[in-house]
């Protein structure tokens, strides 16, 4: 009998260690992966390439069912509309996912006239949850129930976006199953589609695209667990000079390098160190690739994967970062 894992979806095996799926018994409903991660926390990599990911996606375009697009509130892509490439077919709700990181100043109006107002429309809905604390979950299963197409409804996103954990509070609170999808702080946690029936509908988890300009793919595990820390964030606000600099640990540098005394405001996770450094006296992380962005009034300088800085007037920084992470402004969120 062909079983899969009820964590990460792979098909269990017992026959190589190396690949996904491995158990050494295959009565059990977990693969050694799940069960370690779940047990003790240890993170065990999997290569998976982007192809498989988006050869998943594509069949959910063909199957024209109801997609939700899980999002990462701190790390709005830049152009959210580029998933119907894929799903041009599908109805597609927007949910824009762990608000509980966001100060209770940001309310779910703001944020999403915010994406009305910067992004192309192509969702049927928007909403805006908290999964991890249950936030607004009735309403998203309302809408499910309005939009809904077929029996099956999907769950895509980025890797971290908080798919599995969505999966798990709607298993919680509106099914009489106990099973759950295996969470974690490190991308790439679920492999394969999982199943989930309820009364009226089956969700169905997929594995999340790797972004590979997301800064989780540049920084250390200890790093990892520092950025997607779950309390939620306290702006941390510094009046900036010209030739002044702000450090984040060991993996991002923003030097203020024209304009007026301005303010900037720091949005990532509390548990980073961020220092205020005389940038001419300091070489701190300066081999790190430098990418030069020009301020206008009232907007923020996004790190993908990391968060954001909002800053008042016009002016041009540095941001020193791994080459491949991507970092944009845009007008202010917040
Ligand atoms: N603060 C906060 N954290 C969340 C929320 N939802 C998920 N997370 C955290 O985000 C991380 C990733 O969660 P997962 O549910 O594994 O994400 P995923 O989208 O299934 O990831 P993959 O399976 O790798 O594609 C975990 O550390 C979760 O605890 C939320 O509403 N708020
Ligand atoms: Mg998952």
């Amino acid at each position: 009998m062909i079983k899969y894992c009820k964590g990460c979806g792979a098909r269990l095996q017992d026959n190589n260690v190396l690949l996904e799926g491995y158990t050494n018994d295959l009565t059990n409903d977990l693969c050694r992966r799940c069960f370690r991660l779940k047990n003790y926390g240890e993170y065990q990599i999997v290569a998976k390439t982007n192809d498989e990911y988006l050869e998943i996606i594509k069949n959910v375009g063909k199957t024209k069912s109801l997609v939700l697009y899980v999002v990462d509130l701190l790390s709005i892509p830049e152009h959210l509309e580029s998933i119907k490439e894929y799903l041009s077919n599908n109805k597609v709700i927007l949910v824009l996912n762990k608000k509980d990181m966001l100060p209770l100043s940001v309310t779910d109006e703001k944020i999403i006239e915010y994406i009305n107002r910067t992004q192309e429309d192509v969702f049927v809905d928007k909403i805006v949850i908290s999964a991890n604390k249950n936030y607004n979950l009735d309403r998203l299963m309302n809408l499910i129930k309005k939009h809904r197409v077929y029996k099956d409804v999907y769950v895509v996103g980025s890797t971290n976006a908080g798919k599995s954990t969505l999966m798990n509070k709607i298993i919680e609170n509106y099914s009489v199953d106990t099973s759950s999808i295996t969470i974690s702080s490190m991308p790439s946690t679920t492999l394969d589609e999982i199943r989930i029936p309820f009364k009226d509908f089956v969700l169905i988890d997929t594995p999340g695209i790797v972004d590979s300009y997301n800064i989780v793919n540049y920084i250390t595990e200890s790093n990892i667990k520092k950025i997607s820390s779950h309390s939620t964030i306290k702006p941390r606000t510094y009046q900036i000079k010209k030739g002044q600099a702000l450090v984040f640990e060991d993996f991002l540098r923003i030097d203020y390098v024209e304009g007026e005394r301005n303010s900037f405001t720091v949005f990532v996770s509390n548990d980073i160190t961020i220092k205020r450094i005389n940038g001419k006296r300091h070489n701190d992380l300066k081999d790190l690739s430098r990418k030069e962005l020009n301020l206008k009034y009232h907007e923020d300088v996004v790190i993908n994967g990391l968060g954001f800085v909002k800053t008042i007037l016009e002016g041009k920084v540095y941001v020193y970062v791994n080459k491949d992470v991507s970092v944009f402004t845009r007008k202010s969120m917040v």
